[in-house]
């Protein structure tokens, strides 16, 4: 008898979602009952959404009620914050993945993620190394801010990874649990804070070749969420620098221009190691 899949739990964090997500739970769902052996289980992460996608999930959760479930968090905590609140339910898989709610990465797609990790401990879709098919690219304004962003990662961090930012990633249990006490950046930049807490435990993390389209209605704004991801990225430099503990007295002040810049924060208590 051939060997179970293993089991797979797979994040969606979703805000103000209703239009796009429901497509994602249905192709999801009805791929992997049709091509995955071992368990599957999806997990909507919400939080303060204005609009009724709670209503979409769980109109969707009553046709896959064995693997669709939903988490809603009243507090602004962003998708980091989302991410952070749902990789707490990593005992629930062997696989842990992630991928946006707009179908930008179609269920086949994500699976190929997941037979391609061979013996890494996190698999990352990326739109910028050879072999990637892009649908649909990205407008160019959001491609050159793509571009800058990478350059100041790479600058910062030295990961080596083409597309940090890709919506689609899996990650093997025993590395989740082992940074989760790290992870404290709730906006976009998360990726860069997951990332980096792996790189620097030791772990490695494989970036595969993905099928990927643009979608309309992105929740990303340039100027504010930007501004915000360089906050955060320089924060989190700052973080893993020597010197962050002697900028403790200017905490208040990071505190401030998060705030100024409507920017969310985790639930959890900020944490580092
Ligand atoms: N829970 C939660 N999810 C969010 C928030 N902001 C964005 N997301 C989700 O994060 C994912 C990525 O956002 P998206 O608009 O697709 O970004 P893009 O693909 O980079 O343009 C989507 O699933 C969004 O619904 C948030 O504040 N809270
Ligand atoms: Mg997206």
């Amino acid at each position: 008898m051939s060997q179970k899949d293993p089991s797979l739990l797979l994040l969606v964090p979703a805000y103000n979602e209703e239009r796009r997500i429901e497509p994602l739970l249905r192709e999801y769902s009805f791929y992997f009952k049709q091509n995955y052996t071992g368990k599957f289980q999806l997990v909507v992460v919400l939080n303060g959404c204005r609009d009724d996608t709670i209503g979409v999930v769980k109109k969707v959760q009553a046709d896959f009620p064995d693997s669709i479930n939903v988490l809603d968090f009243p507090a602004p905590i962003g998708k980091g914050g989302a991410l952070i609140e749902g990789l707490k339910l990593a005992a629930l898989g062997d696989l842990i993945g992630y991928v946006d709610a707009d179908g930008a990465t179609g269920p086949q797609a994500f699976h190929d993620l997941v037979k391609k990790m061979g013996d890494a401990d996190c698999v990352i879709a990326s739109r910028w190394i050879p072999g990637a098919v892009l649908h649909q690219s990205q407008t160019s304004k959001r491609q050159f801010a793509s571009r800058v962003f990478h350059t100041i990662v790479q600058t910062l961090f030295r990961m080596n990874i083409r597309d940090t930012q890709c919506g689609a990633k899996v990650i093997r249990r025993q590395a989740v649990e082992k940074i989760h006490p790290s992870l404290c950046i709730a906006d976009m930049a998360f990726d860069i804070n997951f990332l980096y807490c792996l790189k620097r435990d030791g772990f490695t993390v494989r970036e595969v070749p993905t099928e990927w389209t643009d979608k309309v209605g992105s929740k990303v704004s340039l100027g504010r969420t930007s501004l915000t991801m360089l906050l955060s990225v320089i924060r989190l430099r700052l973080i893993y620098s020597p010197f962050y503990k002697w900028l403790r007295p200017l905490r208040p002040l990071e505190g401030w221009v998060y705030r100024k810049l409507r920017a969310p924060q985790p639930l959890s208590r900020e944490k580092k190691d």
